[in-house]
């Protein structure tokens, strides 16, 4: 039920009169980013389609294969974000490189860095998948020259905005500026988001746990020893935790963060640095689940902390309830002491 008819873009706006210095520029940036996502949610929502569903035939930088519906939603990002003059850089989970600003188009103030569809894997089975973004501040003079790398690799905490896209049976549009975690959902008679989740706060204590179980054989022992003891009710005189893995990121921690859970995307002995991307996955889910009142950490620090070395690279991530995470850390901790 919508709140108060509460449209993302009035909220956007509303937002940026708390902040006296606001050019007006960020509002912009977030307002074009939901452009972007009723495309995207448009596509989506056409699953079964021959022409839009399936393999391009192509990898993508990782190797991975690219899903049709992986480069639509990148090259609708980039074409809605291209031309508005806030942006001198992007940078993509599809990209290798950062993505320039064409010549012929004014340079911002801002950088912007995506994951166009995550949970793609997950296109052909109908289930839940996100578009995440993070939106930074250049480092480098605004002066309407193209932002390079170093604007690119900053570390979380110097996030400005964060949010993600979830395209499930509605489409919810999820955002933080900095002050608190705001849910509007997508009205299709309309084509306008409302809002739908008005301060999000993460429960502190969860009830869900979301890892891959199948990699239990790969596992470090204090994490082994931690989902063995959630999975015992006696050790905390209550029901244990249900287990809930989507296999798609943004939807299991926006599924946690409203019912209060943990996601955990370890290392292991195969994947010393886990799977997800430090850059546009966790840093940005990092920032909303911090400001929901969670916790966010790669297994002994803060996600968000982490000075970046590379575009692309992986972190392991414990994210949650911050209950769940205090616990998973101590239990890490002990095992690292042994
Ligand atoms: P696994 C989807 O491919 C993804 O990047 C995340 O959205 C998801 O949480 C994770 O990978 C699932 O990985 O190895 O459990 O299939």
């Amino acid at each position: 039920m919508a709140i108060n008819f509460m449209t993302l873009t009035r909220h956007i706006y509303e937002g940026e009169k708390k902040h006296p210095g606001a050019t007006g520029e960020l509002s912009a940036l977030l307002h074009e980013l939901s452009l972007a996502a009723k495309v995207i949610s448009l596509e989506v929502n056409k699953a079964g389609l021959a022409d839009i569903i399936g393999f391009t035939g192509d990898n993508n930088v990782h190797g991975e294969q690219v899903k049709k519906l992986d480069m639509f939603s990148h090259d609708m990002l980039f074409k809605a974000m291209d031309h508005g003059g806030h942006l001198c850089a992007m940078a993509s989970e599809e990209e290798e490189d950062i993505i320039h600003i064409p010549d012929h188009h004014k340079k911002g103030k801002y950088v912007l860095l995506f994951d166009p569809l995550d949970g793609s894997s997950n296109i052909d089975a109908n289930v839940s998948i996100g578009t995440i973004f993070s939106i930074y501040k250049r480092i480098t003079p605004n002066d309407g020259s193209p932002g390079t790398l170093e604007d690119c690799l900053q570390p979380g905490i110097k996030q400005v905005a964060a949010g993600y896209i979830v395209y499930g049976s509605s489409t919810i549009f999820v955002y933080t500026a900095g002050d608190g975690v705001f849910g509007f959902t997508l009205d299709p008679a309309f084509g306008e988001f409302l809002l739908s989740h008005d301060n999000i706060k993460i429960p502190e204590k969860a009830w869900i746990y979301s890892i891959n179980e199948g990699n239990y054989k790969y596992w470090k022992p204090g994490l082994k020893k931690y989902i063995k003891y959630i999975q015992d009710a006696d050790n905390r005189g209550r029901r244990p935790y249900s287990s809930r893995y989507i296999g798609s990121m943004v939807a299991d921690i926006h599924r946690n963060m409203l019912y209060g859970g943990i996601f955990i995307y370890p290392a292991d002995i195969r994947s010393p640095n886990g799977k997800l991307r430090l850059m546009y996955e966790c840093n940005p889910m990092a920032f909303i689940i911090e400001q929901a009142g969670g916790r966010a950490i790669d297994g002994s620090k803060r996600i968000m902390e982490i000075q970046p070395s590379d575009l692309h690279q992986r972190v392991p991530i414990y994210i949650g309830s911050k209950e769940a995470v205090d616990k998973v850390e101590q239990f890490l901790k002990e095992d690292l002491e042994q």
